[in-house]
């Protein structure tokens, strides 16, 4: 790797090219793609956003049309480690299965496996940024406990100190599989968390991603107009007050680019996995040291201006 190279694995449900589904992790991997500073060593899918198979189908088109398909995509878990969240499986949508060209579909190996020889077949440590729920990735720990080893870092997308998501103060990622995110909390393999109180305090409206419309890339003007029914989608159907949308994803990538945008804290990150209503909770007691307990740290702050920016202007000028 050269000099100031970090290896990354993307761990991902990404909802791009799903109608009414997310497209944050896909505005995510066009980020990472841009950087001459990330080396993607591979892509694994999970269930979250959409059922694995169209969150594949949705990875595997979107690095065709950006040229590059030498990226291998692994297809992970169709279910978390715990149970279920019923009305979340309702949103499945169909899914359109991967064209023969998509010649980086790895069949034979399944996300799992193929997570833990990426990670352990290489001489350098690998970064996991996780963008789903965390079934992957833990299930990685548990088949392999010495993958934890072999990795510097898990920037995980997920969790909130103050802020509601799905349910008051639950956020998506973790609520998918609280279990698996305890697993992973408790590793001891060095977490830096992008809670939604943070990820929400960047809003992205028609306005702001402009340039993507604008651009020379057919993919770039695609990926304006799916994130443009996305935010028209949450503004007519969940009634949000204005026509926006939130980026979550993509500050991992930003993270990882830049940290020098963000301000942390360190503390001590535990998932409730029992409350009747406040399963998938991520308590975060700030500045705590327990002994024998890891220590996280947790992003609270961004440059909002700086993140704006880099999102925009990357995606707009690096596609052709
Ligand atoms: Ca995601």
């Amino acid at each position: 790797l050269a000099d100031g190279t970090r290896r990354i694995l993307i761990d991902t449900d990404p909802g791009i090219g799903t109608p009414r589904a997310d497209v944050d992790d896909g505005i995510a991997i066009l980020l990472a793609l841009c950087s001459p500073v990330l080396d993607i060593a591979g892509i694994t899918t999970v269930k979250g956003n959409t059922d694995v198979h169209s969150g594949t189908a949705n990875v595997l088109r979107l690095l065709r049309d950006a040229g590059r398909t030498e990226i291998p995509v692994a297809k992970g878990c169709s279910r978390p480690i715990g149970r279920e969240v019923p009305e979340i499986v309702e949103r499945r949508l169909s899914w359109i299965p991967p064209a023969a060209e998509d010649a980086a579909f790895r069949t034979s190996e399944r996300g799992v496996d193929f997570m833990i020889d990426t990670v352990m077949g290489s001489p350098s440590k690998t970064t996991i940024v996780a963008m789903g729920p965390l079934t992957n990735v833990a299930l990685a720990m548990i088949e392999e406990p010495g993958v934890c080893n072999f990795i510097d870092e898990i920037v995980v997308m997920g969790g909130s100190i103050y802020a509601s998501g799905t349910r008051p103060r639950v956020e998506f990622n973790i609520l998918n599989d609280p279990e698996a995110a305890d697993i992973v909390f408790e590793s001891g393999v060095p977490i830096t968390l992008i809670p939604l109180d943070v990820t929400t305090s960047v809003r992205f409206r028609k306005e702001t991603i402009k340039p993507w419309a604008e651009a020379d890339s057919p993919l770039i003007r695609r990926v304006h107009d799916l994130t443009v029914d996305w935010m028209e989608y949450r503004y007519i159907v969940r009634g949000e007050e204005d026509v926006g949308c939130y980026f979550h994803d993509a500050m991992n990538v930003a993270y990882l680019v830049d940290p020098d945008m963000f301000i942390s804290v360190d503390a001590r990150i535990v998932v409730e996995l029992r409350g009747e209503h406040t399963r998938g909770q991520t308590v975060v007691h700030m500045g705590a040291s327990e002994a024998g307990h890891p220590i996280s740290k947790v992003l609270v702050g961004v440059d909002r201006a700086r993140f704006t920016r880099m999102v925009v202007d990357e995606i707009a000028t690096q596609f052709r």
